[in-house]
């Protein structure tokens, strides 16, 4: 395993990866380093085929209170276009096994944009979301304008892009941006989404990465493309060990035991 020095790694079930951002000094601000390290992480966890689902989090204090505006602060037009600036953003959205984000404290600018290109977003009740970029003279750059949008919709969109107040894990919740808010305690957030991580771990890892992908495409596609791709990630379901054991565990009154073949 690699060493980091702004995440920190671990494998608290056996089949489960969990990232943690590690930069506490800074509330986990996005610098280009910690993406770098958050990617490598990725990859690592991508190709471990022990590994069937990931849980990215941060601190009590801040899942990550957004791209590093120091290092972004002196940056000029001709070097953010040319090196193409957060295109090591992408690398998240490009991971096939599911990423669940366990939110606590801030979640801001790119740590919101970060939580979002997770698959699922777990909150506790401390979460702040929001994306303050207009306070900063700039848009969100990382999806903030897009996925959140289509998460929440276009007025509340607005609202919170436009006036750039931060909005809670409740009315997160209420607006279907998070999943659940769990847990009172401090880690409980965490333990739920390991939890979770864990039992979507157990299933058969192509049908969950054909899940995933079909669910993105929503996102994607017009509903007759996507409907269709969905049949088509459907129909070969029926080639794999898996399906035969899945059914064949269910006929059996047995608990189905997934070889992910
Ligand atoms: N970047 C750099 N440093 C940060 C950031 C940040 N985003 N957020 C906090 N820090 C630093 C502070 O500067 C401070 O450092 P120091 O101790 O050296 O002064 C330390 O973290 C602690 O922060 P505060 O003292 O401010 O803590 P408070 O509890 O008083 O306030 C807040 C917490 C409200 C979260 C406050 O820190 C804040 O407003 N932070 C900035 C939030 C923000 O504007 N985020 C959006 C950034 S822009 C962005 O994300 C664009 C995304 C584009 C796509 C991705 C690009 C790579």
């Amino acid at each position: 395993q690699s060493t980091y020095n702004f995440i920190l790694t671990s494998r608290p079930e056996p089949n489960v990866s969990l990232i943690t951002l590690n930069r506490p000094k800074a509330l986990n601000a996005l610098s280009t380093p910690l993406m770098l390290e958050i990617n490598k992480a990725l990859d690592e966890a991508e190709n471990d085929a022990d590994i069937g689902a990931i849980v990215l989090t941060g601190s009590e204090r801040a899942f990550a209170a957004g791209a590093d505006i120091k290092e972004m602060k002196d940056k000029q037009f001709a070097e953010v276009y040319t090196s193409d600036f957060l295109q090591n953003w992408t690398r998240i959205t490009q991971v096939r096994k599911p990423i669940i984000a366990a939110v606590s404290g801030y979640a801001l600018g790119g740590g919101c944009e970060l939580a979002m290109a997770c698959d699922i977003i777990l909150a506790s009740p401390t979460a702040v979301f929001g994306q303050p970029e207009i306070n900063l003279g700039i848009i969100p750059g990382a999806g903030g304008t897009q996925r959140l949008t289509h998460a929440i919709g276009k007025s509340r969109a607005m609202e919170i892009v436009l006036t750039g107040r931060n909005f809670s894990a409740k009315e997160a919740e209420a607006w279907g941006l998070v999943s659940r808010v769990v847990g009172e305690g401090e880690g409980e957030v965490v333990k739920e989404a390991l939890k979770m991580a864990s039992t979507i771990a157990s299933k058969g890892r192509i049908s969950v990465q054909a899940a995933k992908e079909a669910v993105n495409s929503a996102y994607e596609l017009p509903l007759g493309e996507g409907l269709r791709l969905e049949r088509r990630l459907f129909h070969p379901l029926f080639a794999t060990n898996d399906q035969k054991e899945g059914m064949g565990a269910f006929a059996e009154k047995r608990k189905a035991n997934f070889t992910n073949n």
